[in-house]
């Protein structure tokens, strides 16, 4: 793809009134966030308390990725497979052209040359978002690198294109609102062959940053397929035991199961060291040396702000300290954030994420409210998050919240359980999601809305990259959320997860006793030293009745690939 001529066409397509080639540098942000402000786009987070943070409210239609109006346009239906929208490419690309024609009218277009992964890493991909939205472009330049010096290396690289309008032309001298948006005729298309994206009509997180949940997993995971290597959904972090042996851990959880928190650990054990390369995804290389090699492609965090307190992610609180964006928080008197579980009470006079004085009863901050922020703030990056060839993984997790059945950690005997594991991964719907509250949703490897491919020849695509000789990391199946009778949690979680890496790291050495069950290795012991009341062996019960009925929804779930689930999974589900 030719940039200037894509440019061109792009332009005649758009018709935006004024085009801007950004440079990431800080003058830019804080220009472009101060014109946000002037128009009341963006609110200015009072200086003394929270240095050059901006808080942003969407349109209350605008607070999520929406799954219903995302599309992987592959040129044949099979390979979008059956857990992904989609539709034929012509057709798809018709309707795209007439709703982009003039969309951008009266408004400006951002040209944002990006790389996903650290600029100097062979494994990086380089892209360019277009986009009418200055909020995007902020949230971007936390999100990835981009700028003057990407534009530069995109000489000599391919990139990935997207093109991305909030649907909203402007008509000479109308007013704009302060979040934009179509949601009558949003749409999020990839197009994996061509590996570009076009979204439209949502100024919203996923929807928004394409270098995300877009490039980073929909197309990537495509690209991995074709190139031999992983696009995950994953977060990676690195742990050092007291005796100052470190390993990398990547692990995959479905929303709402406390990934970030997870990532960013504060160990309660003592000696024990966290830190964090990433906490969303994962790209992960075979090594010459036959290990698993993964760069966060992110340069930053772009989190869910209710529940993130001192308690549950003290490392995180200080990163937001300043240079943060906040989206549909509530806001305090003094011009600073609140949200729900932050720790401290609710101020008097607290205004809504509406933009309305809150009323007791109902959501100050939005359940899906969110900080961007950049990786670099985190007083626990890890020394390697920038490294070119990443870091050796040695172990992968595949967590979800599960009230009963699946144990507080299993370690899969080989790596065909392990991707059995991951295909069957699964957790309980919160109220912030749509469906029963409760109720069972699979979603294999934490990927369900972002595999830009057949969900069945992705499976097969793990099987086979754990083939040959290799020093495959071990799987594990965690479970922060089991209960008891009365429905309490069985398991502190947060920081004292360090407890079950302590037996990981155990078993990654040779030692760490363990004994055999239906669901995988079981720890014989924990290490529970200053705790009190836990009840390990419900923690690490194996209903064989109960789990044989999971085996059974398992085979139900399996039939929805048809002949595309693999063979071998299929034999070691029967075992
Ligand atoms: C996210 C998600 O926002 O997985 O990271 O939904
Ligand atoms: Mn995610």
């Amino acid at each position: 793809m030719n940039l200037q001529k894509w440019l061109a066409e792009m332009q005649a397509l758009c018709k935006p009134d004024r085009i801007y080639i950004c440079d990431g540098s800080d003058e830019e942000y804080h220009r472009i966030a101060e014109e946000m402000v002037k128009c009341g786009a963006l609110i200015a987070l009072n200086p003394t308390l929270r240095p050059r943070s901006y808080l942003a409210r969407s349109n209350p239609e605008d607070v999520a990725r929406t799954e219903k109006d995302t599309f992987i346009c592959s040129q044949q239906q099979e390979d979008a497979g059956p857990t992904n929208n989609w539709e034929e490419p012509g057709l798809m690309l018709q309707r795209l052209k007439k709703l982009f024609d003039g969309c951008m009218r009266g408004r400006t277009m951002y040209v944002v040359p990006y790389c996903m992964g650290p600029l100097t890493s062979p494994f990086s991909y380089f892209a360019v978002q277009l986009t009418d939205s200055p909020y995007a472009v902020l949230n971007m330049r936390w999100m990835t690198r981009m700028g003057s010096e990407v534009l530069a290396l995109l000489k000599d690289h391919s990139f990935s294109p997207g093109v991305h309008s909030v649907g909203v032309p402007l008509s000479p001298g109308e007013k704009d609102s302060s979040w934009p948006c179509n949601p009558q005729n949003r749409l999020i298309v990839h197009f994996p062959e061509e590996r570009s994206v076009w979204s439209f009509g949502s100024g919203y997180g996923g929807n928004a940053l394409l270098g995300k949940k877009c490039l980073a997993l929909r197309i990537a995971s495509v690209i991995a397929r074709d190139e031999g290597w992983f696009a995950e959904h994953m977060l990676i972090t690195g742990i050092t035991s007291p005796e100052g042996k470190k390993h990398y851990i990547a692990a995959a959880f479905p929303s709402a199961c406390g990934k970030t928190n997870f990532a960013m650990l504060a160990p309660t054990l003592p000696g024990w060291k966290v830190e964090c390369v990433g906490d969303d995804i994962a790209w992960m290389h075979w090594g010459a040396d036959g290990r698993l090699w993964a760069i966060n492609p992110e340069a930053g965090f772009f989190g869910v702000a209710p529940g993130t307190s001192e308690r549950t992610n003290p490392n995180m609180l200080r990163a937001l300290a300043s240079d943060a964006l906040f989206t549909n928080v509530a806001l305090t008197p003094d011009g600073d954030v609140w949200w729900e579980g932050i720790g401290t009470p609710p101020p008097q006079g607290l205004i809504s994420w509406l933009g309305v004085p809150w009323q007791p009863g109902t959501p100050a901050a939005h359940p899906n409210s969110r900080f961007t922020v950049s990786l670099k703030r985190s007083p626990i990056c890890d020394p390697a998050a920038e490294s070119p060839t990443g870091v050796p993984i040695s172990a992968i997790l595949f967590g979800g919240r599960r009230a009963h059945v699946v144990p507080l950690v299993t370690e899969a005997h080989s790596w065909r359980q392990g991707v059995l594991m991951g295909a069957m991964l699964s957790s309980e719907r919160t109220a912030a999601a749509e469906g029963l509250v409760g109720e069972i949703r699979r979603d294999p490897f934490a990927m369900l809305p972002f595999c830009g491919y057949n969900m069945g020849d992705y499976f097969a695509h793990w099987l086979r990259m754990g083939q040959g000789e290799k020093k495959l990391p071990r799987i594990y199946s965690v479970n922060w959320f089991r209960k008891n009778s009365e429905g309490q949690f069985l398991w502190p979680g947060f920081g004292d997860n360090i407890r079950v890496i302590k037996w990981i790291f155990e078993r990654l050495e040779g030692r760490g006793e363990s004994m055999e069950s239906s669901a995988g290795c079981l720890p014989k012991d924990l290490d529970l030293s200053g705790l009190q009341g836990i009840d390990l062996k419900a923690l690490l019960s194996v209903d064989q009745k109960a789990w044989e009925h999971e085996v059974e929804e398992m085979k139900r779930y399996a039939e929805r690939f048809k002949d595309r689930f693999p063979q071998e999974l299929q034999s070691e589900l029967s075992l």
